[in-house]
């Protein structure tokens, strides 16, 4: 939980800063860009330098957030240049919507080796702690509800674009608004950003029917793969590289499409397995509650919340599916 201190301390390590490398996880979802940008144009708005850095490319359906390109960690940037200090000077570093090791892959190197305060603010319940300070609300719906708690206390401006991209950390991480998270808290939220100049319908429209078509014809992929067990409790779907290949889809597109088949009457518990270029499965589980999907996850070294999760497991497929069926089994 959260505790004003935080707050004071967050306000003031950002005030004394003057260039702040903003970032989030691998395989950034709305929260992590939407959080990014706000905290970025906050930063500007204060006077200060703000560069914001991914780890993996951002999803088509988030570009518009950015005026321009956002580097990419690996492909832009390297490790080295980071280290020696040519892709920018920083006394800040901020990391959104994680807190752990594992979800900021090679970063993660640099991370450790840096004497750079580290502000993380994040609302999972697991995490390494490694920031300088933390501002971690575990009952926030999303990370987006605690910059917008962060600027309410300081008293720093919300403008449009920043209302934007807030409302796109808030409605994605909602799943629009429908998960059980989306509590009175999140509407409350939603109402004052659009307040504040965020436009639903379009953002909607941005984000949810901007699907190209291959990305449709790898959704049709999936749900071509569903297979049934315990009774049709556990829905279980996966794609292989050759589907990508032969759709044309990248792997970025296959966000949110798990959710897809929790629209089944009988579905309790989900899991899709997504075959990566080295073998491994990435595997991203759902439940309706009645499952506490992050034990699973964390159990093979991945982590999440209850109802939503992902888990990079070793091949071959089976022996993937088999563990996972197990667990859900047991729980159900
Ligand atoms: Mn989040």
């Amino acid at each position: 939980m959260v505790i004003t201190g935080d707050f004071k301390k967050t306000a003031k390590l950002i005030k004394k800063s003057t260039s702040c490398l903003v970032t989030s996880h691998t395989r950034p979802d709305g929260d992590a860009v939407g959080s990014m940008k706000a905290m970025c144009q906050t930063i500007e708005a204060l006077g200060k330098k703000a560069q914001p850095l991914l780890l993996s490319p951002l999803a088509d359906w988030y570009s518009f957030l950015f005026s321009s390109p956002v580097p990419v960690f690996g492909n832009d940037i390297t490790l080295e240049q980071l280290a020696e200090g040519s892709f920018g000077q920083f006394d800040l570093v901020i990391i959104v919507d994680t807190n752990s090791y594992v979800q900021l892959p090679e970063f993660d190197k640099w991370l450790k080796d840096t004497h750079l305060p580290i502000l993380v603010i994040d609302h999972h319940i697991t995490g390494d702690g490694f920031g300088t300070v933390e501002l971690i609300d575990s009952t926030a719906a999303a990370t987006g509800e605690i910059v917008y708690d962060l600027l309410k206390y300081a008293k720093w401006p919300v403008t449009e674009d920043i209302a934007e991209a807030l409302f796109v950390a808030l409605s994605t991480d909602t799943g629009w608004f429908r998960f059980e998270n989306s509590d009175a808290r999140v509407f409350r939220n939603a109402s004052a950003l659009i307040e504040c100049g965020a436009k639903p319908a379009e953002i909607y429209r941005r984000m949810y029917q901007n699907y190209t078509p291959a990305r449709f014809q790898l959704l049709g992929r999936m749900i071509k793969s569903l297979e049934f067990d315990s009774d049709g409790q556990i829905a279980l779907q996966h794609l292989t590289r050759a589907d990508f290949d032969q759709t044309g889809a990248v792997g970025r597109d296959t966000e949110e499409f798990v959710n897809e088949c929790q629209r089944i009457r009988s579905v309790r518990a989900v899991a899709l397995f997504v075959e990566l270029a080295d073998d491994n499965w990435r595997c991203s589980l759902r439940s309706d509650g009645s499952v506490d999907v992050r034990e699973i996850a964390q159990k093979f070294g991945g982590g999440g919340h209850k109802m939503a999760a992902g888990v990079n497991m070793p091949g071959p497929f089976a022996d993937a599916r088999g563990k996972i069926v197990a667990e859900f089994r047991t729980r159900l």
